[in-house]
């Protein structure tokens, strides 16, 4: 026999046992049959082709090389023949359609107050505060007695209340914490000495009439400090780089007068509207005063000091309660704050 007729049969012979090959394991059997580096058959045809006679080599050698180059490719064209075939028997089978495209996988995000009350955290956390939490039902001793507003108080009323029903005594003592400010007593009673300087975030809330700044449930961060020497300019440091963290390096801000039971002086600071820049006399967001109210601060006052066992005379300390969603409405220019708590995820996915 020839050695051309000999490459023509071994072609045929291996590509019916290809044809054959039932599956990959069968596919890898064939390879190492025929193209085995050590004893392959098609590898010792081409080894052969320098034991052929001049005269022929040349054609030999290319026929050789077209059978292997032929082979090679029925392999891969076989191999992808039995994938396509376990693929439909699969989707027969088990009537998945794996030619389905997959469902997208929806990608939820921070909710704004939430990613607002984080970047506030992180800017008093730089600052040297830590955060400590407190009870959203709360004891009327700590939401109102504890911060100086007894019972008969005329402050109580700025604090619109959600009681729980519970009578203790025969009366109401539960209640849904109007502000975070019984934190300033939780944070003392537990720390026997100064210096303290925490951040209280959390949950209030209030019998409102909701419009497009109030809430019935807000969001507030109590802040505290108290130390040996603490003045009014401390607390004013903190808020002024805490609000340039917020919106902006340029911002400038003021400080109101105002009035807490919990802190002597009390006062309350306002933003430079960064909307109009104190030239809108129809601004919605100042309403034409260039100045817009975030937050009520103060010095803690004295008794609440000496009610902690500190020394009034040496130790004093500052407060602040931040409204979060107020923050967020202005860091978006965001017009009414009803829109953070319908639920609307067109409005929420925006931020
Ligand atoms: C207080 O709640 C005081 N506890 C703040 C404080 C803490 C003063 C420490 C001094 C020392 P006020 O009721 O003003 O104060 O609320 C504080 C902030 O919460 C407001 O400036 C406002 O930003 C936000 N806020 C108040 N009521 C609502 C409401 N209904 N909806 C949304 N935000 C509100």
């Amino acid at each position: 026999m020839s050695n051309v007729s000999a490459l023509e049969g071994l072609r045929e012979e291996a590509l019916a046992a290809l044809a054959a090959a039932p599956d990959e394991s069968a596919l890898e059997q064939w390879r190492i049959t025929f193209f085995g580096r050590q004893d392959g058959r098609v590898t010792a045809l081409l080894r052969a082709i320098k034991d052929v006679p001049a005269s022929e080599r040349a054609a030999y050698g290319a026929s050789a090389n077209a059978v292997k180059q032929e082979l090679e490719g029925a392999l891969e064209g076989r191999r992808e023949a039995l994938k396509q075939a376990a693929l439909r028997a699969l989707s027969t089978e088990s009537a998945l359609d794996v030619t389905l495209p997959g469902r997208p996988q929806v990608i939820g995000r921070l909710h704004p107050v939430t990613q607002t009350m984080r970047d506030c955290l992180k800017a008093f956390g730089d600052m040297g505060f830590r955060v400590a939490e407190g009870p959203e039902v709360e004891w009327d001793r700590y939401n109102f007695d504890g911060v100086r507003i007894p019972e008969d108080h005329p402050a109580r009323d700025m604090w619109d209340t959600i009681w729980v029903n519970t009578l203790i005594d025969g009366k109401r003592h539960m209640l849904l914490r109007t502000h975070t400010s019984p934190n300033q007593v939780r944070v003392l009673e537990r720390t026997p000495a100064p210096p303290v300087r925490v951040v209280v975030p959390g949950k209030c809330y209030r019998q409102e009439a909701t419009d497009a700044t109030h809430e019935w449930m807000l969001t507030q961060i109590e802040g505290l400090a108290v130390d040996e020497g603490v003045r009014m300019s401390d607390l004013k440091g903190v808020l002024y780089e805490w609000s340039r963290q917020m919106f902006g390096q340029d911002r400038k801000i003021i400080f109101h007068h105002s009035y807490f039971p919990f802190v002597e002086p009390g006062v309350e600071m306002a933003i430079d509207c960064f909307i109009c820049r104190g030239n809108g006399k129809e601004c919605r967001t100042c309403h034409g005063t260039g100045w817009i109210e975030i937050l009520g601060a103060g010095m803690v006052h004295p008794e609440i000091i000496e009610t902690a066992g500190y020394d009034s005379s040496k130790v004093t300390g500052f407060a602040f309660g931040i409204g979060v969603e107020r923050v967020a409405l202005l860091r978006w220019g965001i017009e009414d704050i009803r829109n953070f708590y319908a639920n609307d995820i067109r409005f929420l996915s925006q931020f």
